[in-house]
């Protein structure tokens, strides 16, 4: 059971607070699809993916990516059941989406990049640790029904 101080959950409210959803979340998996290219298996249907300026401007990317992060809101309001929250997410990424769970850990460490570069002297190392602790458990979440 994870738990979080009143100093974490201030911190983990004001950084989301600050994250536009819809430019963090297509910058974050488009840097996911860049760095990790062979992530791009599980994204056929989305059309070109042959190339950073390809993937930074294909809407389907920017879609998703505001898919994702919306679902991590559901997380920064819950965050004493993160586990529940992401049971039945958790079961589709494995059984029906097959998305290696490695992944996860994958798309939160270009998240927090992106962020970092969004927000700059703001996000300071402390914030830092604090958000990184929260997508850990996010990570852990939705790696959970996997085993
Ligand atoms: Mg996943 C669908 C959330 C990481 C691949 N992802 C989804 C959906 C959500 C979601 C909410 C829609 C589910 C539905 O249709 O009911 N994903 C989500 C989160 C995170 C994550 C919160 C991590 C923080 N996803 C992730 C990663 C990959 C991936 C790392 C692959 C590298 N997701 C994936 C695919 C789909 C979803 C292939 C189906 C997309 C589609 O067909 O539209």
């Amino acid at each position: 059971m994870v738990e979080w101080s009143d100093s974490e959950r201030n911190t983990i409210a004001s950084v989301w607070g600050k994250v536009n959803v819809d430019e963090i979340g297509a910058q974050a998996l488009g840097r996911v699809l860049i760095v990790y290219p062979w992530t791009q298996r599980y994204f056929g249907t989305f059309g070109d993916l042959s190339s950073a300026p390809a993937i930074l401007g294909n809407p389907k990317v920017a879609k998703h990516g505001k898919t994702v992060l919306s679902a991590l809101e559901k997380a920064v309001k819950n965050m004493d059941d993160i586990k529940g929250t992401y049971s039945q997410l958790s079961l589709l990424h494995c059984e029906k989406l097959n998305v290696d769970p490695d992944n996860f850990r994958l798309l939160a460490d270009c998240l927090t990049i992106v962020i970092a570069t969004a927000f700059g002297a703001g996000f300071s190392p402390a914030v830092q640790a604090t958000w990184q602790k929260f997508l850990s458990v996010v990570v852990a979440a939705l790696s959970s029904r996997y085993f």
